[in-house]
């Protein structure tokens, strides 16, 4: 097995295939010293638009990760695929069903060296993700600790990804997840709009997540980079 490449990052900037960046823009954020570029979305991701976008990142030499989030926009050529596992669901498709009906095809030709599991636990009922996957909206500290139980200890997932994407999350929660894992790697993700909530999420978390501030507000997304580059991470190395 491959050593893990995301092992080390502590920012990532999420690039979404169905919106539009500028050359320019990508630039910036390829070159801002980010440790690596995700690509995914919750929706309108097919073939085309991954490739094309790989295709433009590849002209940097920053890592770049895939999540597979539809097989068939699962692009050979990236670095590292995240395969993503929704926890806080009772839908059982998004937990296992299609990634099991994907591998019945797929399975042999997956790149398993370099492929992850991915365990999202979807925090914020308004996301779009949240409401494909019948995400259930946890406020409670046990109901976090619950989920974190399962993926660290009982799954072994390698990966935690606590999701708020489009809003900021419950840093009392982030906190108390964190300070449960045992193995996994844990990513957030949400509304972290500038450098005081990079910094704010850096220590709480092993690697800071930032989307749609990119397509916002590009400056303060870049200023990301150096906020988190600033803070220690409290929690310990899995
Ligand atoms: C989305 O977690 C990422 O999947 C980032 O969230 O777009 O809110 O920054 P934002």
């Amino acid at each position: 097995m491959q050593s893990e490449i995301y092992a080390q990052w502590r920012h990532v900037f999420k690039l979404d295939p169905e919106r539009e960046i500028s050359d320019e823009a990508l630039d910036a954020v390829c070159m801002s010293g980010t440790d690596a570029i995700l690509v995914g979305g919750s929706s309108g991701v097919d073939y085309d638009n991954t490739v094309d976008l790989l295709s433009r990142i590849r002209r940097y030499e920053v890592p770049c990760a895939l999540e597979v989030s539809n097989i068939e926009a699962a692009v050979p050529g990236f670095d590292w695929y995240f395969i993503p596992l929704v926890l806080n669901t009772r839908q059982g498709e998004w937990i296992a069903g299609n990634q099991i009906e994907a591998l019945r095809k797929f399975g042999p030709f997956v790149p398993w060296e370099t492929t992850s599991a991915e365990g999202y636990i979807i925090l914020n009922p308004d996301a779009e993700a949240a409401r494909i996957t019948g995400a259930d909206a946890i406020q409670d500290a046990e109901g976090i600790a619950a989920h974190i139980y399962m993926a660290d200890r009982l799954m072994r997932l390698p990966v935690v990804y606590i999701e708020y994407s489009g809003s900021y999350g419950d840093m009392s929660l982030v906190d108390r997840a964190g300070k449960l894992l045992t193995g996994a790697r844990l990513f957030y993700g949400g509304g972290i709009d500038g450098p005081e909530r990079a910094g704010e999420v850096a220590a709480l978390a092993h690697t800071v997540v930032v989307g749609n501030a990119v397509y916002d507000r590009l400056d303060a997304a870049l200023a990301t980079v150096a906020a988190v580059r600033q803070t220690a991470c409290e929690l310990k190395q899995p």
